[in-house]
């Protein structure tokens, strides 16, 4: 054939070699450092396709001086026997037709490089210069390209003993922005690949400096060893990492595991040795998988019920650290930089096999599926309790909101130092003080049923006890530690209950809650407790009203010559509105007691006896109500 005859032939491949020359970006990404390097892993990968197909065991990547690049494999070597619909040889037809790879007959390899399955042609085009160099057969075969375009067809050149093939090329200055190779950059790859294809022996040599850098990769245990290299300086869970290799049909899975004491998740996860960095279908497999044999050896283990847990996929993988690589005959890449793998069969199939194996290892492990279950169980505890932080602090805003509950009768006043809220039992007895207030600085608030008893509840039912909520609401100022005793609606706070045995209980609740949750409301004397006549006495046309016993027996003295009944008073709703201000609303006439807290301790002690299990103490403390307050002369 006369090179005028072989260029002809060739337009077809100029063509497309022009194309790539074109637009670099749409087959490397870029023509920035990242495209350099690609290069290199575009050729590399072809060496380890070899070696997935088992006739690879070496590779030799050399950065020679001017950035020049050397890669050497002992694979079968690019077939050089003239291919039938082409013309030429078969290694022409890989280094210079596009997409042509490896994969120009389908049986050829079992798996391919995906993402940089673009082809060794893009390399070429791409350089200056590429020669490459074949093994084969007992004979050594040569050609060599200037800018894709092959200087002359391959020839032979010389008998050998080896197999493989070797490409030589020098990135084109007219195409790259930057030459300089980064060693650490192409070591970091090249560790990966060896870590990922167990066995295969990786040579990195930088020849640029005065003194020659090489490297090897080499990892007998794989993905196992890739694990232990991440966690050589964490403490870890368990010795030795978790392990599981399947194939089935024409896929290939590898997992290797291992927890560390952290809260952080480590998972790499790959197909066809890209680094499929938005994950995909392999990886939600491999979560759900998880998640599923978590759960199932709660249950087995009777762990479920007994600590009231249901793992959660976050729960399962706090601390992990783990390497999941699939190989598969054709992947489908997506996601905005083509790292997101999207064959739908393989989450089923890395589900199934996952579980599956997992569930083995543990059977045969238990002290391992025990230390996991251990961290994990906590993870959801902590899970749960943080959520219940975040419900609670979601409530606590929503009740510090600025909306005044419906029941709630405001005053007009708008100094703060001259109001006064009455918390009053019951909606009836709320009714009557409604009536019977001087609007002006008396603001009223009925509360219905029984006063959440705080001492035995946690802060997360407090909040939604409607009681407490109204309160709360109607003073403005908050609880715990969000309390701002400016926001305080009302200088007084005053309790009304009834004089007996409920309304004390009432006025105990109430005020455990304010010294528990709005403590600087006692400390800043800010609680009133309201006092109700206990008695009435007639004497003749006149009525006189005593607030204890004492009180009653000094005006039954007083008159005792006259004629006198004492009735008294069961309840707040036997008052009318106006003997209710005249008797305890009223500032002039009322008797109330303010609340006080010299000692805090004895007065912690004191809820603590009050509100906690022991019945015994309670019930004489409430028999004695008030002796944690103090009479007060308005
Ligand atoms: C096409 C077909 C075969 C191997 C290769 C290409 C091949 C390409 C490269 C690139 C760098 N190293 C390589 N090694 C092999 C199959 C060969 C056969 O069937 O014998």
């Amino acid at each position: 054939m006369s090179e005028k005859q072989y260029s002809s032939k060739n337009i077809q491949v100029l063509e497309g070699l022009a194309a790539v020359r074109k637009r670099p970006g749409m087959y490397i990404g870029s023509t920035g450092l990242a495209g350099l390097h690609h290069l290199v892993y575009e050729v590399v990968d072809n060496s380890i396709d070899e070696a997935m197909a088992g006739f690879c065991k070496n590779v030799i990547v050399t950065i020679q001086k001017d950035n020049i690049i050397k890669v050497e494999d002992d694979g079968r070597g690019i077939p050089v026997d003239i291919h039938p619909k082409f013309k030429v040889s078969a290694l022409e037809v890989v280094m210079t037709k596009l997409h042509a790879g490896g994969k120009f007959d389908n049986e050829t390899y079992k798996i391919s490089g995906g993402l940089h399955g673009v082809g060794v042609s893009v390399v070429n085009a791409l350089s200056e210069w590429l020669n490459v160099t074949v093994f084969r057969d007992k004979k050594i075969y040569k050609q060599s390209y200037t800018r894709g375009v092959p200087n002359a067809p391959a020839k032979e050149d010389g008998k050998t003993d080896k197999n493989g093939t070797t490409v030589e090329f020098k990135p084109d200055f007219e195409i790259f922005e930057i030459l300089e190779f980064k060693f650490e950059t192409l070591s970091h790859r090249l560790r990966e690949l060896a870590f990922l294809n167990r066995g295969i022996h990786i040579s990195f040599i930088d020849e640029r400096g005065t003194e020659k850098i090489s490297d090897v990769y080499y990892y007998e245990g794989g993905i196992e060893m890739f694990i232990s290299h991440m966690n050589a300086k964490k403490k870890m869970l368990h010795d030795k990492p978790i392990y599981i290799s399947k194939a089935e049909d024409r896929i290939d899975i590898e997992l290797a595991m291992q927890y560390v004491d952290t809260y952080t998740e480590t998972t790499y996860t790959y197909c066809n040795n890209i680094n499929t960095t938005e994950g995909g279908t392999h990886l939600v497999g491999f979560r759900t998988a998880l998640t599923r044999v978590y759960n199932d050896f709660m249950k087995k283990l009777e762990l479920d019920k007994k600590l009231k847990v249901t793992l959660m996929g976050e729960d399962t993988r706090e601390g992990l650290v783990a390497v999941l690589s699939v190989k598969i005959p054709d992947p489908q890449f997506e996601g905005q930089t083509k790292t997101k793998l999207g064959n739908t069969d393989v989450k089923q199939f890395t589900e199934r096999l996952v579980t599956e194996a997992l569930t083995e290892y543990f059977s045969q492990n238990p002290k391992i599926i025990k230390a996991i279950l251990d961290k994990i169980v906590r993870a959801a505890q902590a899970r749960e309790a943080a959520r219940k932080a975040r419900d609670l602090a979601r409530r606590k805003n929503a009740l510090e909101s600025d909306s005044l509950p419906g029941k709630l009768a405001d005053c007009s006043e708008q100094n703060v130092d001259k109001t006064e809220i009455y918390l009053v039992e019951g909606d009836s007895a709320g009714g009557t003080a409604k009536e019977g207030r001087d609007r002006t600085f008396q603001a009223i608030l009925p509360l219905r049923g029984k006063v959440l008893n705080v001492e035995k509840a946690k802060l997360e039912k407090i909040v939604s006890s409607d009681a407490l909520k109204l309160i709360i609401s109607a003073l403005g100022c908050g609880i715990g530690t969000s309390f701002d005793i400016e926001k305080l609606r009302y200088g007084r706070v005053i309790i009304m209950a009834d004089a007996d045995v409920d309304g004390s209980h009432i006025r105990t609740l109430l005020l455990t809650f304010f010294f528990r949750y709005m403590r600087p409301l006692i400390d800043g004397g800010h609680i009133f407790i309201a006092a109700p006549p206990l008695y009435q006495i007639r004497i003749e046309k006149k009525k006189y009203y005593a607030y204890t016993d004492a009180e009653r027996d000094k005006i039954l003295e007083d008159y005792k010559d006259k004629k006198s009944t004492v009735s008294r008073y069961k309840g707040l709703g036997e008052m009318d509105a106006e003997l209710l201000w005249d008797t305890t609303m009223d500032p002039e006439h009322r008797i109330m007691y303010q609340v006080l807290t010299e000692d805090a301790e004895l007065a912690e002690n004191m809820f603590t006896i009050l509100m906690g299990d022991e019945v015994e103490p309670r019930r004489q403390f409430i028999e004695q109500n008030s002796m944690y307050v103090k009479n007060l002369d308005i």
